[in-house]
């Protein structure tokens, strides 16, 4: 019968790609899907399961945390924690970085950061949610406890990353570098198929994501930029349509697959953007420049920027090379 190839079995084919690696990265990955398929089952009965609405608390970003993100980070921080692969955690939902010191950890050549649920405000109604993540090699010493410069990395330091997609579908898309495969959940066999081999963004979109209700906010050189996608083209018609969620794993997804741009500019109200850069910014980046795409600060590429903090912003324009450059003609003539 032919089949589609099943994550695992990709990964495991693919190990070669990583010459130092003995399987650990490949047993990373696997530890990810395995948490994806956890927190998926979650997320798809939580209806049912009353874990809807605020736990109470507040995560560092000073955001309530829905019951489901609170949910999401510790799937993923004791899933990863007893796989053994990692040294050290950053997530979303946690003010400082988590050091696994088992014995199980105590030779682990890699760390993780991550979003463990992003786009927590469209939980409770139903909308496409995801989890985003970054692998790093540790730079510290093996065998010691990790440290903060283990984590404060350049984009283009990372080994992996990628993102679940729990929407209509689940999918986990991911990167090691030598481009991007997207695996579609099947829950009745509880295994990830490939179903997006090789994903390249389109060279041309007519997708544009932005959240327009700052639009008094943004810099001029934005607000010029939105208006060129709404001008009419030399035959009276609209090229661009707005797309927009408020989930970034949703919009992203959709402009990878349709072409297209999702921005999220600094403004008045965000003077750095909101997106983060260790755990939203620099994973979707290294997706989308291996997908062919584009993915800058409206000024430099995002993996390059020296991160100074766990969780700062910053501005945010990815996608198609040839909008994410209009964006930035935009931004240089204006701003
Ligand atoms: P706004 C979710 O909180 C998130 O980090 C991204 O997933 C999403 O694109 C953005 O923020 C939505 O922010 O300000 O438009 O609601």
């Amino acid at each position: 019968m032919d089949r589609h190839i099943t994550l695992g079995e990709f990964i495991v084919e693919n190990q070669k790609d990583f010459p130092y690696a003995k399987g650990e990265l490949s047993g990373l990955l696997s530890s990810i899907r395995l948490a994806g398929k956890v927190v998926n089952q979650v997320i798809n009965k939580a209806g049912l399961a009353e874990i809807l609405g605020k736990a109470g608390q507040e995560n560092i970003q000073g955001e309530s945390q829905a019951k489901l993100d609170v949910m999401a980070n510790d799937v993923f921080v004791e899933t990863l924690r007893n796989r053994g692969e990692i040294c050290g955690l950053v997530s979303e939902e946690l003010e400082d970085f988590i050091a696994f010191e088992g014995d199980i950890n105590k030779g682990a050549k890699y760390v993780v950061l991550m979003d463990p649920l992003d786009g927590s405000s469209n939980i409770d109604v139903g909308i496409t949610v995801g989890t985003i993540f970054s692998i790093y090699r540790r730079k510290s010493e093996v065998g010691n406890k990790v440290e903060l410069e283990d984590f404060l990395q350049p984009g283009v330091n990372q080994v992996a990353a990628g993102y679940i997609l729990y929407g209509t579908s689940t999918l986990l898309v991911y990167t090691t570098g030598k481009g991007v495969n997207g695996f579609t959940f099947d829950p009745g066999i509880g295994s990830f198929f490939l179903s997006h081999p090789n994903m390249k963004i389109p060279e041309f979109g007519n997708i544009y994501s932005v959240n327009e209700g700052n639009y008094v906010h943004f810099p001029k050189g934005v607000k010029k930029f939105i208006k060129w996608l709404q001008e009419l083209d030399e035959n009276d018609r609209r090229p661009y349509t707005a797309r927009y969620t408020g989930s970034l794993v949703a919009d992203f997804h959709r402009n990878i697959l349709l072409g297209g741009v999702y921005f999220y500019p600094e403004g008045t109200t965000a003077p750095k953007g909101k997106l983060r850069l260790l755990y939203e910014a620099n994973p979707i980046a290294f997706v989308t420049e291996q997908a062919g795409g584009k993915c800058t600060n409206g000024l430099r590429r995002i993996m390059e920027i020296q991160p100074k903090e766990l969780h700062e912003r910053i501005p945010f324009y990815c996608g198609n090379k040839v909008l994410v450059e209009k964006a930035e003609e935009f931004l240089r003539k204006y701003d």
